[in-house]
């Protein structure tokens, strides 16, 4: 058990309104970002109530106050559109009212209630869950349409700016801190030559055929939750990078994760490709979720958000691999390459499919 976690149980009691006694607390879950760990606690009738803890990874989050602002608005807007208590992750504040506590090590904790009798997807294998994922993001961009996006703040600056993204990749080629190009070229070239198309949705956006809204922007099956007895869509958790953005961002960064036929470290290529079936159930979930409120210009976009998603995450573990490693966790030295090496054949997939995706969507033009 992390030392961290067990001087926090000792507090936890004290600065968070848990009930019962914490009977014990263990890592929990496959997240790249946050540390999180599950609580048990025993009740006075004998029944036991459970939670989850998460350090906020403050290196990536300079401002764990701002998430947690974001985080507070958008439940209790939510909360008042949903009865189900399963449909809302639910944060559970500290005695004085706040949703996070300051560790004498200047940790951010908070906890939320556990979701009981839910699974959340590593990959999903059978197209009625993805359909099931894409229905949990889809109600959550419905959810948040009326919500103004702009009392959001802006927690990770051009998180989704692929502009952006392909500079900072550019200067870590140029920088090639820890001398690790020379043996990524093909890498390299790859995700040169695709220059011409990380700015489409930007354009799209200024052309007015990309509206701002209020965007998850970490779509991964892993981060919607299921019942775990009917399979049906409960809620979506992971609420750290909800700001101001694009509806087919979050499409397609889902697409990225769930519908490659390999995980996001598959090391055997031949492996990872586009799942057509798999894309085809997320977007009928996905735009039933959303119950029309997606303009037709979004929808026919969805393809490019899924190809800007898997492009920008490709060239982002390219980058860390790059720089040394200091952003994602990894688990073995070449970690990042791998994953950036799934991205980017994923992406050359995507292109072979270009015309067939694009169809699928077309049919929920209205
Ligand atoms: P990360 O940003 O590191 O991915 P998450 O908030 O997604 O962190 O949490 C990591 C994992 O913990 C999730 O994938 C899920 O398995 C589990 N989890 C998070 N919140 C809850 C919750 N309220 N109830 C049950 N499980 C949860
Ligand atoms: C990170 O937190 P997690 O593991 O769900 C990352 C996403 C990447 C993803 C790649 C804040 O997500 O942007 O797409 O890894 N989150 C952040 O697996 O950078
Ligand atoms: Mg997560």
């Amino acid at each position: 058990m992390a030392k961290n976690c067990l001087d926090f149980i000792n507090n936890a009691v004290n600065n968070f309104k848990v009930t019962g006694t914490p009977r014990g607390c263990i890592p929990y879950g496959n997240g790249h970002i946050n540390d999180s760990f599950r609580l048990v606690c025993d009740e006075a009738d004998g029944s036991e109530s459970a939670y989850i803890i998460q350090a906020v990874n403050s290196s990536i989050f300079k401002n764990p106050r701002e998430v947690m602002a974001n985080i507070e608005k958008v439940t209790e807007h939510l909360k008042k559109k949903i009865s189900d208590p399963r449909g809302v992750l639910e944060l559970i504040p500290t005695h004085n009212g706040n949703s996070y506590y300051i560790d004498k090590h200047g940790n951010y904790w908070r906890v939320y209630r556990f979701i009981e009798n839910s699974l959340c997807i590593e990959l999903p294998e059978r197209t009625d869950d993805f359909y099931e994922c894409g229905i949990a993001f889809g109600k959550f961009q419905r959810d948040l349409t009326d919500f103004p996006a702009e009392e959001l703040y802006e927690v990770l600056p051009k998180f989704h700016d692929t502009v952006k993204r392909y500079n900072d990749f550019l200067k870590a080629v140029e920088e090639d801190k820890v001398g690790r190009a020379a043996g990524v070229k093909e890498e390299i070239k790859f995700v040169m030559d695709r220059a011409d198309f990380y700015g489409v949705l930007a354009e799209a956006h200024k052309n007015g055929e990309l509206p701002l809204r209020v965007s998850h922007n970490d779509t991964k099956t892993n981060n919607a939750m299921l019942d775990a007895t009917t399979r049906k869509a409960l809620c979506v958790i992971d609420l750290d990078t909800i700001m101001p953005g694009f509806s087919v961002t979050d499409f397609g960064d889902a697409i990225r994760f769930g519908a490659n036929t390999a995980a996001e470290d598959e090391k055997d290529l031949s492996k990872v490709g586009i799942d057509i079936g798999m894309f085809t159930a997320f977007a009928d979930g996905f735009l039933t979720g959303c119950e029309g409120q997606l303009e037709n210009s979004e929808i026919m976009l969805m393809p490019e958000g899924a190809k800007m998603m898997t492009i920008e995450c490709g060239m982002r573990f390219l980058t860390d691999y790059l720089e040394g490693d200091t952003y994602f966790k990894t688990k073995y030295a070449d970690h990042n390459l791998v994953r950036c090496r799934t991205q980017l054949k994923l992406v050359a997939d995507m292109e072979r499919n270009w015309e067939t995706m694009k169809q699928i969507v077309s049919k929920y033009c209205k």
